[in-house]
């Protein structure tokens, strides 16, 4: 099993992916992602001159040497364009072993822990009763768990609010929110730190009142709140027992969370922009957080994660690995077989991705009721059309990002 082609394709039907796709001489394919959201071509650029030379001719089945070589002999270390990259290179050669094995690729990682995987989707608005209608649109779209986003009064456009609800066959209402904008620049917003602590509690309250206690909701501060104002969003919002606050601070400071936990039960997920486990040591060690956020494709892939997690397995930290639309449906399978196979899987995150996304990626993993199942097809179960890819040409896009009222850049 010898590697002798490695292309890197880049494509943007509903949004930019890049994808890895590994050819053996034995006639074998397997794909990686490498999307890294509004930063996609610095990811392509490192494959293509760096990386895509030093694999061809490579054995295919040495996974774990591949890895290791390619993360300790390019000397820097780390980052996400490194780890992007390095994750596809690694989700491919899986995708390939499983098929050569003839498994689908949780097989491989142990076999299945559970049936299929609780996951929670997005629901938003700009007032409680949109936020209201689209919790019931996700229900209806079979949701047992849902995030919950809100505009606060004041401040013009935030983060996170679907502006748009749109029908698709077969998934019936999607309320679209796309990280990432097209256009040459990134979208400006505005933040209001004192304003949001006051509203969001006010949220939660409603909605626990209109949905009743059971419902699993979830909440994301986007990394910009202050210690002490994330230790009070957790308290403020402890009433309403959420299933998890994610992002409460910027993710640099691991330290951060110490003084979060000092003052509030609420479970905390981070990591969604980390890297590796030094991204972690700390919090895993001191049990800081209670979710694992990072996706396999920005976490070096499923050789790093899996050993990540089974270090946040010994501290009763579970997965709740990242999963918008940003992550194309190849990182979202090789989420799924991981999921599936580790013993302390929490939730995944689980954003649709359109109609045009499908017809790129042909895809075989299933949502029923909730529930996410990865397939028995061989290896991740995921292949992509070439022509269709063509189609959609890389557009340039942005994330957002946010001022104070005196023009300050805050964080995100
Ligand atoms: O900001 O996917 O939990 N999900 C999120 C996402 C991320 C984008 C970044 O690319 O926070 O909306
Ligand atoms: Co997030």
């Amino acid at each position: 099993m010898i590697i002798d082609k490695a292309e890197v394709i880049v494509t943007s039907p509903d949004r930019n992916f890049v994808t890895l796709k590994l050819t053996t001489d034995d006639g074998l394919s397997g794909l990686g992602d490498a999307t890294l959201n509004g930063r996609e071509l610095a990811v392509v650029a490192y494959l293509r001159e760096h990386v895509v030379p030093l694999l061809i001719g490579r054995d295919a089945s040495s996974i774990e040497d591949t890895w290791q070589f390619l993360y300790r002999s390019a000397y820097w270390r780390r980052g996400p364009v490194t780890m992007a990259a390095i994750a596809a290179v690694d989700v491919a050669l899986w995708d390939i072993k499983a098929k050569a094995a003839g498994m689908p690729l949780y097989q491989l990682l142990g076999g299945a822990s559970r049936t299929g995987l609780l996951a929670y989707g997005h629901a938003s608005g700009k007032t409680n009763d949109e936020i209201f209608d689209s919790i019931r649109s996700h229900q209806e779209q079979g949701y047992k768990a849902i995030r919950v986003q809100s505009a606060v009064p004041g401040l013009n456009s935030i983060y996170g609010i679907a502006s748009n609800a749109t029908f698709e066959a077969n998934k019936g209402v999607r309320y679209d929110h796309e990280p990432a904008q097209r256009g040459a620049l990134p979208n400006e917003e505005d933040w209001d730190t004192r304003a949001y602590l006051r509203h969001i509690p006010t949220v939660f309250e409603a909605v626990r009142i209109e949905f009743g206690a059971e419902l699993p909701l979830l909440h994301d501060a986007h990394h910009r709140l202050t210690p002490i104002q994330a230790a009070r969003l957790g308290k403020s919002l402890e009433p309403y027992d959420l299933f998890w606050i994610e992002d409460l601070t910027p993710a640099e400071n691991q330290e951060a969370l110490r003084l979060v936990r000092q003052h509030t039960t609420s479970p905390l997920a981070i990591g969604e922009i980390f890297n590796t486990v030094w991204d972690y040591q700390l919090i895993i060690r001191e049990q800081l957080i209670d979710y694992e956020r990072s996706a396999v494709t920005h976490t070096g892939g499923i050789t790093h994660l899996k050993k990540v997690l089974e270090f946040a397995a010994q501290y009763q930290i579970k997965s709740g690995m990242h999963g918008p639309t940003d992550i194309s449906p190849v990182g979202m399978a090789a989420a799924m077989h991981l999921g599936l196979a580790i013993h302390n899987f929490g939730i995944q995150e689980y954003m649709m991705h359109g109609a045009k996304t499908d017809s790129v990626f042909e895809q075989s993993f299933t949502w029923n009721d909730g529930m996410l199942y990865a397939g028995d097809k061989p290896g991740i179960g995921v292949e992509l059309d070439l022509d269709e890819a063509g189609r959609y040409p890389y557009v340039q896009a942005y994330l957002p990002y946010n001022r104070l009222a005196d023009g300050t850049v805050h964080d995100w």
